[in-house]
Parts: C-alpha cells; sequence; structure tokens
C-alpha cells in the first residue's frame, strides 16, 4: 500500500491477508503524540473465475454462421463483470460487455474450423480465457 507522510511517499506490505474484504486501520502518532487513524479496505482475490462455453447446444456443425453460445461463470470473491469474443484465435476482439449466460455470434463465412475463444473478467481484472472448437 502506498501512502505519503507530509508529502514524502511511503509504502507498507501487509502479509497474510485473507481472501476476500481485508479491513486494516493506519494510525499516525506525531512527536507530540497527536494521533489520526485512517480505515483501508483491501479486497484480495487470487482465484481466478471459472466458467464454460458451448456453441450451438455442442452441435457438431453448425449450419449458419450466426452461432448461440450459452456461457457459465463464477467468481465468488469479486464476481464477473465482463466478457469478449475471438474467432480468429485472438488477433482480433469484441469489446468488453457485460456478462450474460446467452450471446449471438456471427462467424466468417469461410468453411472450416472455427474456434471461438472467450475472456471473463472480473470486478478487480482477473482474466480466465475459455475455448472452443467447432466446425462450420
Ligand atoms: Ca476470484
Amino acid at each position: 500500500m502506498a501512502y505519503a507522510v507530509d508529502g514524502k511517499p511511503k509504502q507498507k506490505t501487509f502479509t497474510a491477508l485473507n481472501e476476500g474484504v481485508n479491513s486494516k486501520t493506519i494510525t499516525a502518532i506525531d512527536l507530540a503524540r497527536n494521533s489520526s487513524s485512517q480505515l483501508v479496505v483491501l479486497q484480495v482475490d487470487t482465484v481466478p473465475p471459472t466458467g464454460s462455453l458451448v456453441i450451438n447446444n455442442d452441435a457438431t456443425y453448425a449450419t449458419t454462421t450466426a452461432v448461440t453460445l450459452n456461457l457459465t461463470g463464477v467468481d465468488t470473491t469479486s464476481g464477473l463483470d465482463q466478457m469478449r469474443f475471438s474467432s480468429d484465435g485472438g488477433m482480433t476482439w469484441s469489446g468488453w460487455e457485460t456478462f450474460v449466460t446467452t450471446k449471438s455470434l456471427t462467424l466468417s463465412a469461410d468453411v472450416g474450423t472455427k474456434t471461438i475463444q472467450c475472456q471473463l473478467k472480473i470486478r478487480q481484472g482477473w482474466f480466465l480465457p475459455l475455448f472452443q472448437t467447432r466446425s462450420y
């Protein structure tokens, strides 16, 4: 944690923090024994989210470029925030959008095996990559 005393930058390292919310009270005491306290809340999230991705209810082939994705995702500490998709091996990604369990996606029109990648983001910024491949 970074802070300043009389404008001078300082740093304090906390160890053995618990998963989830940690509350610490920082007390500063000057030479005249005047004190001031500040409550600091630190959120720790070391467990990545879990999730799954299913394309067209697990059909072996997609017969149109429009596919439906069914998604699950859980993050018990921070909660899921957003998702995004790539269908070109991760070269380009859709914009981040609010996580939902059903998503429509349009694939490129060329025939072949497509891989849809999904990334889930929690409120603290962790990513979970999910992959599924389907022939088209
Ligand atoms: Ca987590």
